[in-house]
């Protein structure tokens, strides 16, 4: 746990008593704070009370009288669509606003650094996808090279939670736009930006508000060292803001869309190899293409980031490329759970969103695609220009029949995961790829995208008897 520093003393208000409120009310405690806690759902409370917490309701008039500051939790709103009431009341008496992650890089140096022969270092991790795989996969490097490294944030470990860091020590952390856009000190050293798309707009009024969100990562603190990809306009316009200039290589620039030139720093992917070119001059690469647990040009995508953010801490290209090979990939992401008769099975129940759906369609070839499920804000359209590898659809969700109608292609409506996974199995012939990438959010028959893939990976046992 790193206790947190600045209010020894003081009274601090939590909202939200899940994986980040928990350990943040625990690392409040841990430096000397007292922690005041609000949950909506008295089970939480209930726990947090279990722990010795006290709970005191936030929206009751003057509960802020004598709050220092108020951590809100990244699922609550803070301002969009609109702001969580005790947000906006303490808002209103004007107690400052932040969340773990601030309280997290305010609190994380400690005295024991004096000692140290190589301080301990921040990577973050932001982005719409990828970011999941790419800080996995950072970690994952640097544990085979034998750095202490850990993971945390959006993941799944709040980020107080961790140990402090030893000397040489490395922390990762993935980033959400909850998370940046509320955080009030973001001051990684090395800060990955992997690509955007639409996501999460309602929570950021909208594109331009998602994507400040993520840009506060970069500009609040301003990291060492930025990896940013460019493929879309806004990286392409991120990276140019943070440059003084072509040559500077306090950027790297990432794409796998296209070979990248001139005297700057940058790591590219392109038919499946991996090029890193320094001050106009080649200095690694790559053959990505047999890598099991990064198919695709998506995850190409993310292994440039990765090896870019572990170049940045001086990592040789070989220790680099050798801990690639044994990278295992993370559950629910294009994550090959079955192979019989020729036929592969693939969970990316993670792509909860139309980017990272198409993004698996061009991964694997001859597809039986299950998809459907919560239509999120911007529609669907973007799936019809890709689906070239797509034999037929198998449309799951409360609303299949609206879904199944947008695609063009043959759709079959089978609303349950059973029924869809039962006339994949049916249908697929040897060579053929039965690939669950729903493109929609899961909680309109699962609590969340992981059940959602469990369950593809359990249907797909029962019928196969495996
Ligand atoms: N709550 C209220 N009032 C509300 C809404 C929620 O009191 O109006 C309470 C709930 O009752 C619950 C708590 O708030 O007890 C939940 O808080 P939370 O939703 O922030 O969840 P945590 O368990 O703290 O998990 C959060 C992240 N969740 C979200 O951003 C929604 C986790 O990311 C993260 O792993 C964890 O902190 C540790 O850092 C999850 C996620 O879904 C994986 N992230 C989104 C995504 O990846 O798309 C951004
Ligand atoms: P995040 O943490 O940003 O949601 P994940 O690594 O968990 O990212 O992947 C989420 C979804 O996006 C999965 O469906 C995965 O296959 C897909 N994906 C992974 N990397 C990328 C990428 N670089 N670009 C687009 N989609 C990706």
């Amino acid at each position: 746990m790193i206790p947190v520093k600045g209010f020894s003393g003081q009274k601090v208000a939590v909202l939200g008593l899940g994986r980040s409120g928990l350990a943040t009310a625990r690392a409040l405690r841990a430096g000397g704070a007292e922690a005041i806690c609000w949950d909506d759902n008295p089970a939480a409370r209930e726990t947090a009370e279990g722990e010795g917490f006290q709970c005191l309701d936030l929206r009751r008039h003057g509960a802020f009288d004598e709050i220092a500051t108020l951590i809100v939790s990244p699922g609550i709103p803070h301002l969009y669509p609109q702001p969580n009431p005790v947000v906006a009341a303490a808002l209103e008496v004007g107690v400052p606003v932040d969340n773990d992650i601030g309280l997290f890089f305010r609190s994380f140096a400690g005295p024991e650094w004096n000692n140290y022969d190589t301080l301990p270092r921040v990577i973050a991790v932001t982005g719409s996808n990828g970011k999941s795989t790419t800080a996995a996969l950072i970690h994952h490097i640097l544990s085979e090279a034998g750095r202490e490294a850990q993971l945390a944030g959006n993941i799944g470990r709040g980020v107080l939670d961790i140990d402090p860091g030893g000397d040489g020590s490395v922390v990762v952390l993935e980033l959400s736009s909850y998370q940046t856009e509320l955080a009030r000190a973001l001051t990684p050293d090395v800060a990955v930006f992997t690509n955007l798309s639409p996501d999460h707009l309602d929570r950021h009024g909208g594109m331009g508000g998602y994507f400040a969100a993520k840009r506060r990562l970069f500009a609040e603190g301003g990291p060492d060292r930025a990896v940013i990809g460019i493929d879309e306009a806004e990286g392409a316009y991120l990276a140019g803001q943070l440059a003084e200039g072509p040559a500077d290589d306090r950027v790297i620039r990432i794409s796998v869309e296209r070979k990248l030139t001139g005297p700057g720093w940058q790591v590219f992917a392109r038919k499946g190899f991996l090029s890193e070119y320094r001050k106009g001059r080649q200095t690694g690469s790559i053959d990505l293409r047999g890598i099991k647990g990064l198919p695709g040009a998506h995850n190409h995508q993310n292994a440039c980031a990765a090896y870019a953010a572990c170049r940045s801490l001086g990592l040789a290209p070989r220790v680099i490329e050798d801990a690639l090979h044994s990278y295992p990939g993370l559950p629910h992401r294009s994550q090959i759970i079955a192979e019989v008769g020729g036929v592969i099975f693939v969970n990316d129940s993670k792509a909860t969103n139309v980017d990272s759906a198409v993004k698996a369609l061009s991964a694997f070839k001859k597809i039986r695609w299950i998809c459907g499920g919560l239509e999120k804000e911007g529609g669907i359209d973007a799936l019809n220009g890709a689906l070239d590898q797509v034999i037929k659809a198998y449309v799951i969700g409360r609303e299949a029949a609206g879904f199944a109608m947008q695609l063009k292609v043959e759709a079959q409506v089978c609303t349950t995961m059973a029924a869809a996974v039962e006339q994949a199995i049916a249908d697929s012939e040897t060579g053929e790829t039965v690939l669950l990438a729903p493109a929609a959010a899961s909680f309109d028959q699962y609590d969340n995208f992981e059940q959602r893939g469990d369950d593809f990976a359990a249907q797909v046992q029962k019928r196969l008897n495996i």
